[in-house]
């Protein structure tokens, strides 16, 4: 059976390498439908050997629709994902609209895709920054339980979406030209003050919350525990984070602490039985300076791991430093990676 894909937010940073992972990917695709804002209606876009004129997205475009992927922000999928499968579609929603409600799967494939089946009509694709970590600690979480996780996080300004690396760029060149440097989008669309992110660091992404941390850190902490635990307010695991926005165009780096359950655990180990699992690639020479790094992440679909050692002043507790390409590993492909899986499964 072939089927019939919409893609939401097709025009986006996510959205293009939505189309390429999909072209990539074994789903059998009858027609594809390139849906995004009103602005966008009438523009063509190349997919194979196709041209196809990108449509404005409304609740009748997803009359006859199998499949949605999405990736117009959370405000759109709320208001359009109901539509899409009151008309029978199956979406995979790479936004935060729908990743804490406890009847749809949140999901990185390769660590609990079993979740798919129990899928009301909307499957939720974690957080770019959650994903990377999740599937670097799962092998580790399997074979020695995890006691705490303490992540610092260095993301690229990608994640927040085409305006903002492209503001990111003008502010590079006003720099240089010694001309002041203009902020309009970052840290975070809508909030009260903007500031510079070339030559500079803000550790701000998204909004705060009242107790101090921003809605990304919120975001790491709740979707691990969903995750790895079935519950977004697992007790058992202890989660927290610092996540800031780095001069990067693409490629997320994570410095993360993790404390494990089981006291045999070696540095050794836990670098083999990551080289084993499918997706990760370890990088890790000291003495020959090999560690991931996001220029070489750029363009990849696996998550690369480095710098694994050990707390010298704890006997239970690692650090690596985890690096993947945000809009592939953390957005489109695992979001492709979720639809091959429904296909395989036949839940669509
Ligand atoms: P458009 O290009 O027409 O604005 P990014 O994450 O790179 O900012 O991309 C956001 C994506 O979401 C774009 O494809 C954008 O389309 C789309 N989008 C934004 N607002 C809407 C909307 N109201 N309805 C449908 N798509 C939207
Ligand atoms: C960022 N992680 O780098 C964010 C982008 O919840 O899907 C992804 C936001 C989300 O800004």
């Amino acid at each position: 059976e072939d089927y019939v894909v919409a893609i939401l937010g097709a025009t986006g940073a996510v959205g293009s390498r939505l189309m390429s992972e999909l072209a990539y990917s074994e789903i059998p695709v009858k027609i594809l439908k390139l849906l995004a804002s009103k602005r966008s209606a009438g523009k063509k876009i190349k997919y194979q050997d196709q041209v196809i004129e990108v449509e404005e997205a409304r609740p009748e475009s997803f009359e006859g629709v199998d499949l949605v992927l999405s990736s117009a922000g959370g405000d759109v999928s709320k208001r359009l994902l109901p539509e899409a499968v009151k008309r029978g579609a199956v979406c995979v929603d790479n936004t935060s609209a729908f990743r804490m409600d406890p009847t749809v799967p949140l999901i990185v494939p390769g660590v609990n895709d079993e979740e798919l089946v129990h899928h009301k009509g909307i499957i939720a694709n974690p957080n770019c920054s959650t994903i990377q970590m999740v599937a670097a600690l799962n092998p580790i979480y399997q074979k020695y339980g995890l006691k705490q996780i303490i992540v610092s996080t260095y993301q690229a300004v990608s994640g927040a979406g085409q305006s903002a690396w492209n503001e990111m760029l003008d502010e590079a060149k006003e720099y240089l030209e010694n001309k002041p440097m203009k902020a309009e989008i970052l840290p975070t669309k809508g909030d009260l003050h903007h500031y510079p992110l070339a030559f500079n660091l803000l550790p701000q992404i998204d909004v705060f919350e009242d107790d101090g941390y921003t809605h990304e850190e919120w975001k790491m902490i709740h979707e691990t525990k969903k995750i790895l635990l079935n519950d977004m307010n697992a007790p058992d695991l202890k989660v927290t984070a610092t996540c800031v926005r780095v001069p990067v165009a693409v490629g997320h780096g994570e410095s993360v602490y993790f404390t494990v359950n089981d006291s045999k655990a070696t540095v050794d180990e836990i670098r083999s039985l990551m080289a084993q699992t499918k997706g990760l690639v370890i990088e890790d020479d000291p003495k020959e300076q090999i560690y991931p790094q996001p220029l070489n992440a750029e363009g990849k679909r696996e998550t690369f791991i480095g710098r694994i050692r050990a707390d010298i002043e704890n006997p239970r507790a690692f650090q690596m430093w985890v690096v993947a390409d945000n809009l592939m590993r953390g957005a489109a492909s695992n979001t492709v990676e979720i639809a091959a899986s429904l296909v395989k499964r036949n839940l669509i």
